[in-house]
């Protein structure tokens, strides 16, 4: 582009605009008190954080509430306002009935499956692939039946070997493979989730971006991704950027205390969300935030209260 005067002009002028925008931006999110032109407490356009399609939803993985049956477990949830409920793959598709049941009439919905399935995609045996991909096909029509979001699977956990090399030929094999997987899925109204974990469980899929690049790689309506704050606290760089990187693909997030995978809560300051959720309400994020975590304490006293931790740092993001 030649700069002639005209050019410059433009040039310069949506400079001045792009620190107009910034400015504005700044100024909208700098301080949790900063009002402009709204209401103390209402939310704005101005909000750099504010999406309005963003809600946290609380959902716990079957075996968090305290309770002897399904049903006692889902009174308890329902006192708390929890309405996601996430089950094992494990033996899912001979309890469709069970849930169904269990559900009917309450505000609580499944919200994601957690794995469950047997082998793993990037065995080197093809024997061993076809397992995993059978037993995510049962998994994934009892989920549809279910109308969970999604079927969580991770490629390969470190311990299961012998696995494919991390090399450029496996990335397009997997893309093969979630692909197949992905159209069942679709077919079946739900759809399959990469979860990225730490570098101790598995270190070939480590961030909420990779995640999301290969679902966007294969590009398929039944591939999603989703974000884990306790593998994120070792790998992410930041919370927000991570949601932000999951974008149209993030479909489901996990949570727990950050030094040792507790209620949140029970690990004090460590257990801040509040930049996590802020990307989250950036993203207009409305599936699930799920428990998946161990208890130290009484689970009838800590259970409530990271409810309420988990509450207040949504507010506050
Ligand atoms: C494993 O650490 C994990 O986070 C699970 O959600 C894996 O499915
Ligand atoms: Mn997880």
């Amino acid at each position: 582009m030649t700069l002639n005067r005209r050019n410059f002009l433009r040039t310069t002028l949506s400079g001045a605009a792009l620190a107009i925008g910034g400015t504005t931006i700044a100024a909208c999110s700098s301080k949790p008190g900063q009002q402009s032109a709204t209401l103390a407490g209402e939310k704005s356009a101005c909000d750099s954080n504010y999406n309005p399609k963003a809600e946290l939803k609380l959902s716990f993985q079957e075996w968090t509430p305290p309770g002897d049956s399904l049903n006692e477990k889902l009174d308890y949830m329902e006192k708390l306002g929890i309405v996601g409920i996430e089950p094992s793959g494990k033996g899912l598709s001979g309890r469709v009935d069970e849930f169904k049941q269990a559900l009917n009439g309450r505000n609580i919905k499944v919200s994601a499956i957690c794995a469950g399935f047997d082998g793993f995609i990037l065995s080197t045996d093809p024997a061993i692939r076809k397992q995993c991909m059978d037993t995510m096909k049962e998994i994934i029509a009892a989920a549809g039946e279910l109308g969970s979001t999604g079927v969580i699977i991770v490629p390969a956990f470190n311990g299961q070997v012998p696995a494919l090399p991390h090399t450029m030929e496996t990335r397009d094999f997997l893309c093969e493979q979630f692909n197949e997987m992905g159209t069942f899925a679709a077919q079946h109204g739900t759809t399959v989730i990469f979860e990225p974990l730490n570098r101790k469980e598995c270190f070939y899929l480590r961030q909420v971006a990779d995640a999301a690049s290969i679902c966007r790689d294969i590009n398929n309506p039944g591939v999603r991704c989703m974000g884990d704050f306790w593998h994120m606290t070792a790998e992410e760089t930041s919370d927000m950027g991570a949601f932000i990187s999951g974008g149209e693909y993030l479909q489901h997030v996990h949570v727990a205390s950050r030094k040792r995978r507790s209620m949140p809560g029970e690990d004090g300051e460590a257990d801040n969300y509040v930049n996590g959720f802020k990307g989250l309400k950036m993203i207009g994020y409305n599936k699930y935030v799920s428990f998946e975590c161990g208890c130290q304490g009484d689970r009838n006293v800590v259970l409530p209260a990271a409810v309420k931790l988990l509450r207040e740092q949504w507010e506050e993001a």
